[in-house]
């Protein structure tokens, strides 16, 4: 039996949005195309934190006003990266308030004299709050430290004869109760241990809070009339697929727009015209996951035509968008992609490096999708916020499938499920789903990670939460994650699918693994018979210092988290036959955290270093994931193609 009444958060939806927490404008990924042009303004900037008493120097002498250098010593950072690390400072390393980030952005003569060309300026993520002005102008304000903002700045560069303009951006990562990921700031009053104002930044999450510019930073070009947003989303009709495509256009009223649906060779498949409808494509190619199929990751390419009638005469815009085509659904007991049971073999992430903290970098992206494939695995979560959109599009290229997790991590004080909490929450989930909903690889929706979800407010916002969700997109699942008991938990009716995390021998019972199989199953059991849903395992691990063996197993040696693991699997292997559609190793890196006796310069508890290289658990791990890729691999034919030279694939 499908569940999902689809049908009860479509209707609820418009309510929602009528509260008034509708998103303006839509958040396309800026690409290139014969409209548009983009200037990346990654590099060097200008960066100065300011340490004064109640860090609002910056405003009082309005800093943005002139080149940052006037008004005080700089230092070179670069974009993107976290400020954290890069530096000699331990001050700056955990400094809380305002940092200010400035550069100077050279334009292209057109851009600043053609008026039908409009501008835009858009900040991948600036974590946490943001206010940018262009040339001295306050052009944006964000709140969030992981989703994408933009101003549109033409107006202001085109109203002189201007060559160049000045970006300042400044950033608090203060977290408050009220922010997501919540923290709060103590005072510490005792003068006779504390020097006067002094302050720290408290958390409950378990990563180092990182901030700055940490994605790309650029200028990007549209016609005044242009394609503002685009929403698809695929069904499936025997072997026909379904389109099904709405176009938002912004900027003028009289235009016609085109559509052309091209497969990977290029050849047109399907073609409509208007603002919305259905695309059916014969013989459709799906996307399958990673190793599920022989060729999977199928993506066909939507092109969008706008053809606007403007005071200046006719104007074009072009867009392209990957669409992949495939199902998701939920049973009692089974988790479907294209009709056909879904295992989820893989790991829980980071965005986290040496020096970089949490700044994009591409070398570092590509390691990490080369090591999930040699790893044998299909799937990861974005725990414990969204990631880059560049992750998300090599999700879609590789066919990793992605459960997309807000930054609701860390939600544990009372305050934090009032009204204003929720609200900001939905806003963020409105944001995500906004940027994430073409993502063929997104086949979940995330809202929260270990909330205590026992605590009375917790039912009435959960509740809201992934109604709300649903509303928005009432194709994919909904599931938040918990820890909690599972006759304590306010917000498992309302999920999909459930997903636990537990630590057996490791926060409890240490060093004793020989309880885990029978904790494990109890836990499994517990769950399946309140909730009758499927359940995946969404977190186990022990933290390993690389290089460090002993045996027999010694907590932290790279011996005991191999057999940690092989305990988990055994019961795993048995109730994966029932209602356990995953297991997700935490976690696929070790990570830097705050400082703590519990924590050894971070968590470790990573089947890779930090640095990428493996422990003796990636071997074991890979073992496994790809006898369980060969175990649930659809159809039963040949995928070789996909093997890596030497991997355990067996055919
Ligand atoms: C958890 C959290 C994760 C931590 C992990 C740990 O349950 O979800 O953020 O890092 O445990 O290692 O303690």
């Amino acid at each position: 039996m499908l569940r999902g009444p689809a049908a009860v958060w479509a209707a609820l939806g418009p309510l929602l949005w009528a509260c008034g927490l509708a998103l303006r404008g839509g958040m396309l990924y800026p690409r290139e195309s014969p409209s548009r042009e983009r200037k990346e303004l990654n590099g060097l900037w200008s960066f100065r934190a300011d340490f004064s008493e109640n860090r609002r120097q910056g405003f009082e002498q309005q800093w943005y006003r002139t080149p940052l250098r006037e008004s005080g010593p700089t230092l070179d950072m670069p974009v993107p990266s976290s400020f954290n690390d890069v530096g000699q400072d331990r001050q700056l390393r955990s400094f809380v308030g305002w940092v200010w980030y400035e550069r100077e952005a050279t334009l292209p003569q057109r851009w600043t004299q053609d008026l039908g060309t409009r501008v835009v300026l858009r900040i991948g993520s600036a974590h946490y709050y943001a206010i940018v002005w262009v040339n001295g102008v306050h052009v944006a304000e964000h709140e969030g430290g992981h989703l994408p903002f933009e101003a549109d700045i033409s107006k202001l560069v085109q109203s002189g004869p201007l060559a160049s303009c000045r970006i300042t951006i400044a950033i608090n990562n203060t977290l408050t109760p009220h922010t997501l990921p919540p923290g709060t700031i103590l005072y510490q009053t005792d003068t006779s241990k504390y020097p006067k104002g002094y302050f720290v930044q408290n958390i409950n999450f378990d990563f180092f809070n990182y901030a700055g510019l940490h994605r790309p930073v650029l200028l990007y070009t549209t016609p005044t009339t242009y394609i503002d947003d685009i929403t698809v989303s695929t069904s499936v009709d025997q072997d026909t697929g379904l389109v099904d495509y709405q176009i938002f256009v912004e900027g003028g009223e009289h235009f016609q727009l085109e559509v052309r649906l091209l497969d990977e060779e290029g050849k047109v498949v399907a073609q409509g015209t208007g603002g919305r409808g259905q695309l059916q494509v014969p013989n459709a190619h799906l996307w399958w996951p990673y190793l599920m199929h022989e060729h999977p990751a199928y993506l066909y390419s939507l092109e969008v035509r706008l053809t606007a009638q403007t005071a200046a005469g006719s104007v074009s815009d072009f867009y392209t968008l990957p669409v992949g085509i495939r199902t998701v659904a939920v049973t009692e007991h089974q988790f479907l992609i294209n009709g056909k049971p879904f295992y989820f073999h893989g790991v829980n992430k980071h965005e986290d490096a040496d020096i970089r903290g949490k700044g994009f970098d591409w070398p570092l992206l590509v390691k990490d999708f080369n090591l999930l494939r040699w790893l044998g695995a299909n799937a990861f979560r974005t725990s414990h916020y969204p990631y880059a959109e560049e992750v998300m599009q090599l999700c879609d290229r590789y066919g990793i499938v992605v459960i997309d997790e807000s930054p609701g991590v860390g939600i544990v004080l009372v305050e934090s499920y009032s009204n204003v909490s929720l609200q900001h929450h939905l806003e963020v989930m409105e944001e995500l789903v906004r940027r994430d909903k073409n993502h063929p690889a997104v086949v979940m929706w995330s809202v929260a990670n270990e909330p205590t979800s026992f605590l009375k407010p917790a039912g009435y916002y959960f509740k809201t939460l992934i109604a709300h969700t649903k509303a928005l997109d009432p194709s994919r699942p909904v599931t938040f994650v918990t820890n909690s008991n599972y006759e304590a938990d306010l917000g498992a009716p309302y999920v999909d699918v459930i997903c636990v995390n537990s630590y057996y021998s490791w926060y409890h019972d240490y060093g004793h693994m020989e309880v885990i199989q029978l904790q494990l199953a109890t836990q499994f059991e517990n769950w399946y018979r309140t909730y009758q849903k499927p359940i995946i395992q969404s977190e186990y691990g022990a933290d390993t210092i690389a290089g460090f063996h002993q045996d027999p197993p010694l907590m932290f040696s790279e011996e005991y988290q191999k057999g940690l693991l092989e305990q988990y699997h055994l019961v795993l292997d048995q109730k994966r036959k029932e209602y356990v559609v995953g297991e997700l190793i935490w976690n696929f890196a070790d990570f830097m955290t705050n400082q703590s006796p519990q924590r050894v310069m971070g968590n470790k508890k990573g089947i890779f270093t930090r640095q990428r290289q493996p422990k003796g658990a990636a071997f074991l791990l890979r073992e496994r994931y790809w006898k369980l890729a060969n175990e649930t691999r659809y159809p039963w034919s040949a995928v070789k193609s996909q093997c890596l030279e030497n991997s355990p694939f067996t055919l």
